[in-house]
């Protein structure tokens, strides 16, 4: 089990972080997805390797951005 923190842009309000949460928690393995509006900052948690790439694909299939891609 590990969590990793990314930073997405874009995100201004409760229903853009529902849709991350959504995205993000179909990803195999992720059990937890804790999303501060203010900062941009998901928190990932998975009891699976979680690659960037998979991280960076349901952020932008949400419609967001990671920071820096
Ligand atoms: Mo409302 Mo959050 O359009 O993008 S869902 S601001």
């Amino acid at each position: 089990m590990t969590t990793s923190t990314y930073t997405v842009v874009g995100m201004t309000c409760g229903h853009c972080v529902s849709s991350v949460r959504e995205e993000v928690g179909r990803i195999d393995g992720v059990t937890q997805v804790d999303v501060d509006l203010a900062n941009g900052a998901v928190d990932v948690t998975s009891d699976a390797p979680l690659t960037d790439d998979a991280v960076r694909a349901a952020v932008e299939e949400a419609g967001y951005q990671l920071a820096g891609s």
